[in-house]
């Protein structure tokens, strides 16, 4: 008997996949390579159903022999491992994003004197394309909450952008980019104390109260499925905070992230914000114990950030709250600096790292943009949030537009800045 290789991510078992296992079992013994949660998302977005879940679907498709994990998103170390005769695969890989993994196989068959034996993709069953449809129909509070936690577990770096309106969030929702070692796209999205009052023409001093900032997250919400991570200022007094964890609790918010202020918070990026109070370890602690104890399931998230060094005090200050805060229950750090060599914060990173193997360490590189994020997850950071690039980046757009109108006395010098009428009505799903 022959032995048969077939990778696959099975997220979704439709005909298609159907016929690939059937003709591979017709060819010897088939063992499926399931790729694990963390290879899949190395590449695309997590799947819906974690490993065990795919994997008990597809040990019970008739024709699997066994199903064993593929760790790698390149086939050629499992094939090393487990020296198939065969492996099959649909003839879609011929083009695109996958012709160098095609390439790869074929080598590594080479090399184990096996052979590679493609069959006819079935036609209208494009995995990518129902994971669109899936993604359309929507998500639930519960699954978009969990999906955070699920993220840390199998991504070395999760990327966060500012989405401060439904338009903002579609983007990051949708955006996608080819690069050599796959597709990059966002994993998530920052709702931001500053965008939100800045979108409203007010100061980011927690002007804006929860229940408004929630009606525009729920624009948010109701056209996007990726995970939230919600700024939470200084969270207000800790008999306050137990209902804002609740509220965003409720509504599928992953996380929250409260500072370690008192008084009237300003934004950290503020040039007089040095002279910020911060709260005492204690009352902080506080707030962060009644927090979690307020919360209802245990994938919701409460992350500390440290002002320490906004407020001019150094590492040893902001490690010193990092560890009580995190003895008091917080599920992760955020670090923050306005300083502009980051040296600070891949201090902070670095030394938090040593103690704390697994707990998330968050940073926000506004003012310390010259790392890349491959950099910043070496210092040991593996959430990174790009804060309030998007908002940022409308404003110039419209000015430079209103002006251009003005100068002109009509419009038809805009032309180019501006999305075309017929592609604004394609943007928005469902429109027809
Ligand atoms: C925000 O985006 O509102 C933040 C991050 O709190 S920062 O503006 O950098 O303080
Ligand atoms: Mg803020």
């Amino acid at each position: 008997m022959k032995k048969v290789y077939l990778g696959m991510t099975a997220d979704i078992i439709h005909p298609g996949i159907i016929n690939i296992i059937t003709e591979g079992a017709k060819l010897g013994e088939l063992t499926v390579g399931l790729l694990t949660d963390s290879a899949i998302a190395s590449h695309k977005r997590l799947p819906h159903l974690d490993y065990e879940q795919r994997k008990q679907v597809v040990e019970n498709i008739k024709g699997v022999s066994e199903v064993v994990p593929q760790e790698d998103w390149s086939y050629v170390p499992n094939l090393k491992k487990y020296k198939p005769d065969i492996i099959i695969h649909g003839d879609d890989w011929k083009i695109g994003a996958l012709s160098k993994i095609r390439e790869d196989v074929y080598k590594t068959m080479e090399e184990l004197g096996g052979e590679v034996v493609e069959i006819p993709y079935t036609k209208g069953f494009e995995s990518s394309a129902l994971a669109e449809q899936v993604s359309s129909i929507g998500t639930t509070p519960e699954i978009r909450m969990k999906t955070l936690r699920r993220l840390l577990q199998v991504k070395p770096v999760i990327r966060i952008l500012e989405a401060h309106s439904g338009l903002s969030g579609l983007i990051i929702e949708n955006i996608e980019v080819q690069k050599d070692d796959g597709i990059h796209s966002f994993d998530g999205m920052w709702s931001s104390s500053l965008t939100d009052s800045t979108c409203k023409g007010k100061p980011d001093i927690e002007a804006v109260d929860l229940t408004t900032r929630l009606q525009d997250l729920t624009n948010i919400l109701e056209c996007t499925t990726k995970p939230i991570i919600f700024d939470g200022d200084t969270g207000g007094k800790p008999e306050h905070f137990i209902f804002t964890v609740r509220t965003l609790e409720r509504n599928g918010v992953s996380a929250v992230i409260v500072e370690d202020k008192v008084g009237l918070k300003k934004n950290s990026l503020f040039g007089t914000a040095a002279k910020q109070e911060l709260a005492t370890i204690e009352e902080f602690c506080h707030k962060i114990s009644e927090g979690k104890k307020a919360q209802v399931t245990k994938d919701f998230m409460i992350i500390a950030r440290l002002e320490s060094l906004i407020a001019g005090k150094d590492v040893d200050d902001a490690l010193m709250r990092a560890k009580a805060y995190v003895s008091a229950g917080a599920d992760g750090v955020m670090i923050h600096s306005k300083e502009k060599t980051g040296l600070d914060i891949k201090e902070f990173c670095q030394r938090f790292r040593m103690e704390y193997k697994n707990i998330p360490i968050v940073v926000v590189p506004t003012t310390y943009n010259q790392f890349t994020e491959t950099e910043l997850h070496q210092w040991g950071a593996n959430i990174i949030i790009y804060a309030n690039h998007m908002l940022r980046a409308s404003y110039p757009a419209m000015y430079k537009v209103a002006q251009m109108i003005l100068e002109n006395e009509r419009s038809l010098e805009v032309n180019d800045l501006c999305m075309p009428i017929k592609q604004i009505l394609e943007l928005i799903p469902g429109t027809k």
